[in-house]
Order: structure tokens, then sequence, then C-alpha cells
């Protein structure tokens, strides 16, 4: 040991932890930055570049989806606090893309929550704003997310403009084949499995439903509804890129994120 400057095992393993994600961050960064090239591409093209192995939408955008689509629903949880440290832990278990889904709050309310949020987090979580495209906007926001009963993503696009993210919600084949035709970047099929989180969920699709999803879109696949650790894996299995939870990140958000990370890496 020279000049008493050699770390204990412990520490080491510390100093590892976050040379790690300091690089995983630059990662995202660099994503971003080819993501938004790789759309001026295929602009310049003047339609889709068909490149195999990549993740191709129609709207020319790469998208590095991760395999979990973290949701934070501040209902579920006892208060503003609670929801700023639920975030943080998700971010420190991994969580590079978050999704906040409030059915019941007031829209200035809304507003400094998520503008709360995208400043503690700063650019390295992707922000996705269920529903409202005009608070996506005012918060900073990376992207919306809409449902059946929504704004369209032909509305929602032309207030997002290009480059940010539009997912867009189905329930069975016929609406995931109608979503595959706009400009989303992205697609949600489910409930995969019984919910609980959401009012009045549609049938659920069970495995089969993803696979049929699959078959239908070349668009990434985000799989949702009763999705958790223990069953996971097999959603992946049937094609979906990523799932996205609610309830299975409630109980300890940093340990139950690395553990789905770990499941499905
Ligand atoms: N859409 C379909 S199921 C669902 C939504 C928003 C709720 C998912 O929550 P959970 O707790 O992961 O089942
Ligand atoms: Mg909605």
């Amino acid at each position: 040991m020279e000049g008493g400057s050699e770390l204990s095992p412990q520490a080491g393993q510390i100093v590892k932890k976050l040379r790690v994600r300091v690089r995983a961050i630059e990662v995202v960064r660099e994503a971003r930055s080819l993501s938004k090239r790789f759309r001026e591409l295929s602009r310049e093209s003047g339609g889709a570049l068909d490149l195999p192995g990549f993740a191709q939408t129609r709207h020319g955008a790469l998208i590095p989806l991760p395999r979990l689509y973290s949701i934070v629903d501040p209902s579920l949880l006892p208060g503003t606090a609670d929801l700023f440290a639920f975030v943080a832990e998700l971010a420190s278990g991994g969580c590079t893309l978050l999704q906040y889904r409030n059915k019941t709050g007031q829209a200035r309310m809304m507003v400094e929550h998520t503008r709360t949020l995208r400043t503690r987090l700063g650019e390295s979580v992707t922000l996705v704003m269920n529903d409202r495209a005009d608070l996506c906007l005012a918060a900073g926001f990376d992207g919306v997310h809409v449902g059946q009963d929504d704004l369209s993503p032909g509305s929602v696009r032309r207030i997002i403009g290009a480059d940010r993210l539009l997912g867009v919600s189905t329930h069975n084949p016929e609406q995931l084949q109608d979503a595959d035709l706009t400009s989303a970047d992205y697609l949600a099929i489910g409930p995969v499995f019984v919910t609980s989180s959401k009012l009045n969920p549609d049938p659920v699709l069970g495995l089969e439903g993803v696979r049929r999803a699959r078959a239908l879109t070349r668009k990434p696949l985000v799989a949702i509804g009763g999705i958790t650790r223990a069953n996971a894996a097999s959603v992946i299995a049937a094609g979906a890129d990523s799932v996205a939870v609610i309830s299975d990140l409630l109980r300890d958000p940093r340990k139950s994120a690395e553990e789905f990370f770990r499941i499905l890496r």
C-alpha cells in the first residue's frame, strides 16, 4: 500500500458502482443525441430507414426503451415528500424511464410535481407524462403517453413536435393495428394480467395477447398490467421489449427495480 491511499474492499465496491452509474448516465445522453441524429437521417432519406436489428419506428426514432418502464401514481403514495423519495429510489435502482400517471390531481399541482421531478432527476431519466400533452410541455418532460380515450396520437404529435416521445396504450389487436399506423414511437399492450391499479381495466390478454401484439407491430412494445418480478421474464419471452409496472415497485422501489433489471438482463 502506498501513502495509505488504497481503498477498503467495501469502499472500492462503492467507487466502482458510482463509476458505472456515471458511465450509464453518459451512455443515456449519447443515446438521446444518437436518437435525434437518427431521426434527422430518417427525414433526410424521405422515409423510414430500414436497419435490421434496430427498434426502427415509423416516425424514424431510435428508442432505447429500458426493460423496466416504471410508472409513478401519486395517489398510491401518502404525500408529496413520499413521491419525491419514491422516484429518487427508483433512479438509484437503475430506472432511466419514468411515467407520471395522475388521474385525480389538479393541473397546477401536477405541473408543480412534474417540474420538481424534472429538476431533481435531471436529464438522465426520460420522463413521460400520462394523458396530457399540455402538461408535458409545461413540465419540460420528454414525452407523452395516451390511451384510447385521450387526444389522438396525431393531435398529440402536433402539440409535442417530432422530437418528443409518444406512446399509445392498446387493449386488443385492432387497437394495436390502428396505433401502429400512427406516429407513435412505442405501443403498450395490456392488461396482460389482472391489475388493481387501473379503474375499469379492459379484459386480461395473457401472454398470448403479448405474442399476438408482437406479431402485429415492429414498433417497440411495452406490456402492462399485473406484471411483477415473478412473471416479468415470461412477458419479455412472449415478445415485449419492456414491462411497465406500478404496484410491484411500491414497497421497496430501489430493491424492486434492481431485481427487475437483474431478472430481465
Ligand atoms: N393500463 C393497463 S393495466 C394498468 C394500466 C395503467 C395498470 C398497471 O399497474 P400494475 O399495478 O403494474 O398492474
Ligand atoms: Mg390515458
